[in-house]
């Protein structure tokens, strides 16, 4: 059974959207970010980066990094067809996939969500959250062009909309001014039936 460390409402929302996509049986292991569970011994030991997403292997061993999950996923449920054999399609869902997470993400929401964590000031925490907001802003103008008139990044659905996805629901949590073709898109990807299946585990719970 695949071992899946999530967090609701973090990027591994988006590992959840493929999960349901493959139709893959997994055990769900909810790890709050918000409350520091990455930092617990126990998450530690499936996972010493103390970050989600992370997948444990039926075989043994913890798979991290969301394009690493992302292309072993689509890779074994080949009936899915999310995994291209042709090896510039291939090369492209890695492309599109490094630039939303190392860029989009890393270089740009950490930066607007979490400023805090690298700088103490709060004059040095307001630019760097501008910063983030310029990146990330650059980043949906680049995305916008990148899927012009499809209905998907790559055109048709595939793992890049996965990381799409739950950077577009920051996007509007953020307060970001969506291109028409993203905001389509992210209403086409909640439509989809494996997002209305997966919609209890997207959210965060409000603990009273
Ligand atoms: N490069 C990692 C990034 C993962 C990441 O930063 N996850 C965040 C949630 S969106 C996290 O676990 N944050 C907790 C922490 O950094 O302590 C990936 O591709 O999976």
């Amino acid at each position: 059974m695949l071992e899946f460390y999530h967090s609701p409402g973090s990027c591994s929302n988006g590992i959840l959207l493929l999960l349901h996509e493959l139709g893959a049986s997994f055990d769900l292991h909810l790890v709050d970010v918000r409350k520091g569970e990455q930092r617990a011994p126990a998450y530690r030991q499936a996972n010493p980066k103390g970050k989600v997403p992370a997948l444990g292997l039926p075989g043994g061993g913890v798979l991290t990094e969301f394009p690493a999950i992302a292309v072993w996923l689509a890779a074994h449920h080949p009936d899915a067809g999310l995994w291209p054999a042709d090896r510039m399609a291939q090369a492209r869902l890695v492309e599109a996939l490094d630039f939303m997470i190392g860029s989009v993400h890393m270089r740009g929401f950490t930066f607007v969500k979490l400023p805090q964590k690298f700088l103490s000031d709060p004059e040095g925490q307001a630019a760097l959250r501008a910063h983030g907001r310029d990146e990330v802003s650059r980043g949906l103008d680049l995305l916008s062009d990148q899927m012009g008139q499809g209905d998907y990044l790559l055109g048709e659905f595939s793992i890049a909309d996965t990381a799409l996805f739950f950077l577009l629901c920051w996007a509007e949590e953020e307060g970001f001014a969506m291109p028409p073709n993203l905001a389509a898109c992210l209403a086409r990807l909640r439509a989809r039936p494996a997002c209305r299946a997966a919609a209890p585990m997207l959210r965060r719970r409000v603990s009273a």
